[in-house]
């Protein structure tokens, strides 16, 4: 069975383990979202291609969720050491070791797709991720600003979260570059060929909405003939990691588990969903989602462990048979 999931960082990473567990045999690509990249010291970062790679690979640090396992921290206390700027962005030496390379095969001429594989083989993946597109596309964030002649300043995704917490107030979110951006080789046919497409429980707005993004990735998905079955980052109106919470109003969705899929839509309505999972906590959206054309069930969705990621892919299979048209 060939499965196509689009995926962001932290979240997707341990359903992909749960889902790797369940479905050992199937044929799984990872389309990876790109819009977190940043170039940091001349170093090309791309931190959710890399969250996939080192959990998959068995590599990445649980506690944290992202950076390498044993990590070291010596290149940034000399970074501070120097007063140099930025030093809000943690820097791993293993982690940097991943960026040298990366950053050498890009400037080789090597894409970004032959750069993830280079850097992918090593680890040995259960599943090929690629990236959603190997043209520069990086998320920004626009907050508002009184010091600024129109009240509004404009930053990097990975400086409004891990600089500032998430905390500033977000007036929009947009995708530098994707204009001009085109799928990375391999993820149309990714998309067409596969016989299950996943939604895992990633950031509506900053992981899956950079690679819907793509030019022509939407559209692939909407003339898809596998079933497209997604999972809710969001769980008693609270995301389970990180700040969607703080992007999903910036958009217009409300911050809730039906809010997410009807963003999503149903296909019957012209978007992508045959299927949504709720946290059994949402379990009273579950007929709201229904009438949108959409089959939606509700079981834990906490991944509090490879088990529960596993159970969690194992209803997302049975719900992907049952909308099978
Ligand atoms: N997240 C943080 O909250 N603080 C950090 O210092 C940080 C460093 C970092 C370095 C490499 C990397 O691949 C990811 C890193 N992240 C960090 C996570 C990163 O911000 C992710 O893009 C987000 O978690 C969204 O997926």
């Amino acid at each position: 069975m060939r499965i196509t999931v689009l995926a962001g960082g932290i979240g997707a990473a341990r359903f992909l383990r749960g889902l790797i567990a369940q479905a050992p045999e199937a044929e799984i690509t990872v389309i990876g979202n790109t819009g977190d990249d940043l170039t940091l010291y001349g170093l090309r970062v791309s931190p959710d291609l890399d969250t996939v790679m080192y959990t998959l690979g068995g590599g990445n640090d649980e506690a944290k969720g992202w950076g390498r396992a044993d990590e070291s921290w010596n290149a940034l206390a000399e970074i501070q050491a120097y007063d140099a700027t930025p030093s809000w962005f943690g820097l791993g030496d293993r982690d940097i070791g991943t960026h040298l390379v990366r950053t050498a095969l890009l400037d080789e001429g090597r894409t970004l797709s032959e750069a993830t594989a280079a850097l992918t083989a090593r680890w040995d993946l259960p599943v090929r991720l690629v990236p959603m597109t190997d043209l520069r596309v990086e998320t920004h964030v626009v907050v508002e600003d009184p010091d600024q002649p129109d009240g509004r300043r404009r930053l990097h995704f990975q400086e409004y979260w891990v600089r500032h917490h998430a905390e500033l107030p977000v007036v929009d979110v947009w995708f530098d570059g994707i204009e001009t951006s085109e799928p990375a080789p391999g993820v149309l046919d990714a998309i067409a060929s596969a016989d299950l497409l996943l939604l895992p429980p990633s950031n509506p707005v900053v992981s899956i909405g950079p690679i819907l993004a793509v030019p022509g990735v939407r559209d692939a998905v909407l003339a898809a003939p596998a079933p497209v079955v997604g999972l809710s980052p969001i769980v008693g109106g609270a995301p389970v990691r990180g700040m969607a919470d703080k992007l999903l109003p910036a958009i217009g969705v409300d911050t809730s588990a039906a809010g997410v899929a009807m963003h999503f839509g149903g296909r019957r309505s012209g978007g992508l969903l045959d299927g949504w999972l709720v946290d059994e906590r949402d379990a009273d959206a579950v007929p709201r989602i229904e009438q949108a054309g959409i089959a939606a069930r509700a079981l834990p969705l906490l991944m509090t462990d490879v088990a529960a990621a596993a159970a969690m892919a194992r209803a997302t299979l049975d719900l992907a048979e049952e909308v099978r048209r």
